[in-house]
């Protein structure tokens, strides 16, 4: 069995823990298809926040009271960058973590595609699926802000790490996508699964900019398997992170229903063949869209495993 996963953000590389876990049970193959939205250059580096973040958690090296970068960081490199006053401040890079942007930013300038320089740096990581970023393309989530009396974009990464998303915000633009193409190997895996998860990520800057390549789009929605998410809102909130001031902003009810709506039928040119939401949601309703409860709290491996159990099971 072949599963292919949408993902994004410290809860997607999170539930691939329980994709990775039930895969080996069953004897199943998993590529993971990664969102490149956060992605930032800074001090000259590339840094892709969704790339490292399931690579650190599937290679065990993840800090887990942070939620981003290694496990046992030092911050030497940052407090040397403060004592010569380079901007920007408010983004921190770990010294081990800077490692990895350097074998990247330099392999990504000798002209290897990103998806080769991701499948370089995992050769050491050894996550145990496939990782493959959505696009070799640039691609980046952009918002529109209002600050300091101006209406502007910025880049995502300032408005979640410096502003913590606390600033008027009007909408999220993935700059780059009209024109990215699928990185290498993603319509070969999506042709080939036999089931789509979409992780419970956020589903507007993690796996929004993940749909917005028309290609990829288009190969999930017209592929042969089906399409399964998992709801990223748990009893009318996020499970972690910025989901409910992202999808405030597009008037989108903060629900497990509103967010399978959002996501639509795949019959009717949306995403989804099958929705499951936690048991405590099990009133919610998503038209054209099969919906299941189960207990959806990733709190260890096997509760996460199962879940995924579940999900394939609605894809049956
Ligand atoms: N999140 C923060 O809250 N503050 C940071 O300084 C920060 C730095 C950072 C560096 C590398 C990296 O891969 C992730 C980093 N993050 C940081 C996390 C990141 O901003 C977001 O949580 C993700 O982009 C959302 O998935």
């Amino acid at each position: 069995m072949r599963i292919v996963v949408l993902t994004g953000g410290i809860g997607g590389a999170r539930f691939l823990l329980g994709v990775r876990a039930h895969a080996r049970d069953i004897g199943a193959d998993v590529t993971a298809i990664v969102n490149v939205g956060d992605d930032v250059r800074m001090h000259g580096l590339q840094i892709c926040p969704d790339l490292d973040s399931v690579m650190y958690t599937l290679g065990g090296a993840a800090d887990p009271e942070r939620g981003w970068g290694r496990v046992g960081e030092s911050w030497v490199v940052k407090e040397e960058l403060a004592k010569y006053g380079v901007e920007p401040s408010w983004f921190g890079l770990g010294d081990k973590d800077t490692a990895t942007h350097l074998v990247r930013t330099t392999m990504l300038n000798a002209g290897y595609p990103l998806s080769a320089v991701t499948a370089a740096l995992c050769e050491r990581w050894q996550p145990g699926i496939e990782m493959i970023p959505a696009s070799d393309d640039r691609l980046e989530t952009h918002v529109v802000v209002d600050v300091d009396g101006e209406r502007k974009a910025i880049h995502f990464q300032e408005w979640w790490v410096r502003h913590r998303g606390e600033v008027p915000t009007h909408r999220f633009v993935f700059r780059g996508a009209e024109s990215a193409k699928p990185a290498a190997g993603v319509l070969e895996a999506i042709a080939g699964a036999d089931v789509v998860l979409v992780a419970p990520s956020n589903p507007v800057v993690s796996i929004a900019p993940i749909l917005a390549v028309p290609a990829l789009k288009d190969a999930v929605s017209n592929g042969p398997a089906p399409v399964v998410g998992i709801s990223p809102i748990i009893g009318g909130a996020p499970v972690r992170g910025m989901a409910d001031k992202c999808l405030a902003t597009l008037d989108v009810e903060v629900s497990a229903a509103g967010v399978g709506r959002m996501y639509g039928p795949r019959a009717e040119g949306g995403l989804l063949d099958g929705w499951l939401v936690d048991t405590s949601d099990a009133a919610a309703q998503v038209p054209g869209v099969r919906t299941r409860a189960v207990p959806l709290w990733m709190k260890d491996e096997t509760l996460t495993a199962r879940m995924v159990a579940d999900a394939l099971e609605l894809a049956r």
